[in-house]
Order: structure tokens, then sequence, then C-alpha cells
């Protein structure tokens, strides 16, 4: 049974790869930045004890572990955040509600529609318990793509005509690029389509509010065979580009693309959305601005207008920096302070240095001399 108010709440992430390292420094920060309950990094699990005891370590775990269901049994565990490839999510979710935790799951819910609705009913017989339960579709928590949907909500773009969502990446695109749990259907279920399709449906669900009625869509593997760590080669089970052509409730028309093998996209995950009254555009690359196209803007000054999404007003970050800092900014003093610890760890010199600092203030004192001397040219 769930203790939803205790606090801290003690959290056990499983998997501590790229999502267990993302949900670690999410869980570190959070308490810290929003007004929110407390939460003690209980305990991080994942297969390999060596390799998970020195993640835990590393990111701030109090305790690690390699057995999920021992840690279901914990009374001081009361969310559960599964980061584990798709192949595990349906088990250890139903398992997590069942020992009454609070559950957070990575995209996809699971891999397949038949394990997705058993864990969905789980839940709905679950929270009358008072548990709660999430998928992580991260990117409605992008403070522009909130504004996005604050501004289709409020009904300023009118009825939706027409979306255009891409989500593209080029890890794939070379043949050469080894095997890995996401190529296996069994593990991953799909491939772009389930990795990355999630977030792109997902997105187009949120922000229009809408259903999806009817689709037409298709999938393809560019590469069908990929080297595994022996040197031997695996067919790959999963696409590598998945699209679809969607209608939506409300009548608009959705082109929908994913690929894993889009030569130069890195993580590029780009939105247009076109309606009656209001169109807007995103693109992740640029995740602090949101582009409006108003037609009630008056005749002969329209145009698409860039909000810089960093203000107190928007959503999420008056709770990181003042107006205009944007999101991303904060990683700048982590690297900072990346290059002072090394350099203490290998003897080198620190940098920007206090000479650094002492060339800033010189050039400083002599604005001010010169300012003094009406402007006049000075020495340094
Ligand atoms: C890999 O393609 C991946 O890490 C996805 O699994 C994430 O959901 C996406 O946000 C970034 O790319």
């Amino acid at each position: 049974m769930s203790t939803p108010h205790s606090t801290p709440l003690g959290v056990a992430v499983i998997g501590y790869a790229f999502m267990g390292k993302a949900h670690s420094a999410a869980w570190r920060n959070v308490s810290a930045y929003f007004d929110v309950p407390e939460v003690e990094q209980t305990v991080l699990v994942g297969r390999d004890a060596e390799k998970v005891a020195a993640a835990a370590q590393k990111f701030g775990w109090k305790e690690s572990g390699t057995d999920w269901r021992a840690v279901l049994e914990r009374d001081d565990v009361h969310i559960v955040d599964v980061c584990t490839p798709g192949i595990l999510h349906h088990e250890i979710v139903l398992a997590a509600l069942a020992a009454g935790k609070h559950v957070i799951v990575e995209k996809p819910l699971a891999n397949t529609v038949a394990e997705a609705q058993e864990m969905s009913d789980a839940f709905e017989a679950a929270r009358t318990n008072g548990q709660h339960a999430i998928v992580n579709f991260n990117y409605r928590r992008v403070p522009a793509l909130a504004v996005a949907k604050r501004l289709v909500d409020e009904g300023r773009l009118g009825a939706i005509r027409h979306v255009r969502i891409s989500y593209l990446q080029d890890w794939l695109s070379d043949p050469a690029s080894p095997m890995t749990w996401r190529l296996r259907r069994e593990q991953a279920g799909s491939g772009a389509l389930g990795d990355l399709g999630s977030h792109a449906v997902d997105l187009v669900l949120h922000l229009t509010g809408e259903r999806i009625d009817s689709l037409t869509g298709g999938v393809h593997t560019f590469v069908s065979q990929r080297p595994t760590t022996d040197g031997a080669l695996e067919a790959v089970t999963v696409d590598d580009a998945a699209w679809a052509t969607a209608r939506l409730s409300g009548g608009g028309i959705v082109q929908l693309e994913v690929s894993r093998a889009a030569l130069g996209k890195k993580n590029g995950l780009a939105l247009e959305i076109y309606g009656e009254l209001g169109s807007l555009s995103f693109d992740l690359e640029n995740l602090n601005e949101l582009h409006f196209f108003d037609s009630r803007d008056a005749a002969g000054e329209q145009g698409f207008r860039r909000i810089l999404v960093t203000e107190a007003g928007h959503p999420y970050v008056g709770n990181w920096w003042p107006d205009g800092h944007i999101i991303g900014w904060e990683h700048t003093f982590v690297h900072q302070f990346a290059e002072f610890l090394t350099s203490i760890r290998d003897g080198t010199e620190s940098q920007p240095s206090l000479a650094d600092g002492l060339r800033v203030q010189r050039a400083l004192a002599a604005v001010e001399r010169s300012a003094a001397a009406g402007g006049s040219s000075v020495t340094l």
C-alpha cells in the first residue's frame, strides 16, 4: 500500500543507461527548483552489480541493487521509475502498481497494444488506492511547447487544419552502426516508430486536444543486418523510419515522419500547426523559441513572431532563472565546474584564471578613466 503523502518520497529508478542518467539528474534537481514534495534518491537498480553501483554513486543515489522485485517490497520506496528497455515495462509496471507504488515509465508505454491495455487497466484499479502513474512524454514539458498548448487551448489558432511533425535522428545512417536492443523487435517493440513516433503522436494529440480517427502509414528498414559485438551480423527486426498521414477528429490533416537514418539530424524534432486563425512552429534545436503567426495582427504587420519563452509568466521557466535566461544556461555552470575539477585532478592550470579576471578588471577601469577624461584614449 502506498503512502502517497509521506515525505520524503523514496524513489527507485530501474535502469542506469541514458534514460537512467537523465532521470537521475531530474530527481536530483526537482525539489531544489520546484515547490514539490521532497524526494529521496533511494535506490538505483540495474542488472550489472558493479556498473549500477558505480552509476549510483555518480548520480547521487543512496544505494544500488540488482533485484527490482526486492525493491518493490521496500516501504521506503514510494515511486518506481522504469527506464528499462520496453520488454520489461509491462512486467515491472504491473508489479509496481500491485505493490502500491506510484509509477513513472519511459515511452513507449509498452511493446504491444495488449500489454499497454493491461497496464492501463491495472492503473485504473490502482488509482482508487491513491496511486499515480505517468508515461514520460517529456517533450510536453518543454516550456515553448507548453505555451503552444496554451495558445491552442485559448483558441488563438482556431480550428486546426494542418499539423506537420517530424522527429529525425541519424545514429542508424551508417550500416556499420552496431546492433543494440533498440533494433530487436522482441526487446523494443518497434524501431523509430515506437522510439520517436511515440513522442510525435503524443505531441499531436496533446497539443491539438483531438483524436486521430484514421490514418495511412508505412515503415521501412534501410539496413536489414548489423554487426554484433563479436563481429557477426544480426538481422534488424524493427523499422529505421516510419510515416503517417492522419485525420484529426476536428477535420485537420497530420503529416508525421520519424527516422533514425536521416543523416545530419541528431535529435531534430520539428513541429508546425496551422489553424484557421493562427499558426505555430517549433524546433527542438532552438527549444527556447516558439514562432506564432496571428491572423488578427494588423494588416501590413503580420508575420511569424519569435517568442523567447524565458519569462516568469511562461510555464516552468520562472522556477529556473530570471527572465531571458534560457534553459540550458544552467549547464554552463556544470561545465565550468567540470573544467575546474578536472584541472585540480590533472594538476593543470585552472581557467578562467584570476589573471584573466584582472585583465577584465583593468579594461573596465580604463573605460571609467576614459569616461572621466571626456572620452579620450587611455592605455591599459
Ligand atoms: C533515442 O532515439 C532517444 O533517446 C529516444 O529514446 C528518446 O525518447 C528521445 O528523447 C531522444 O532519443
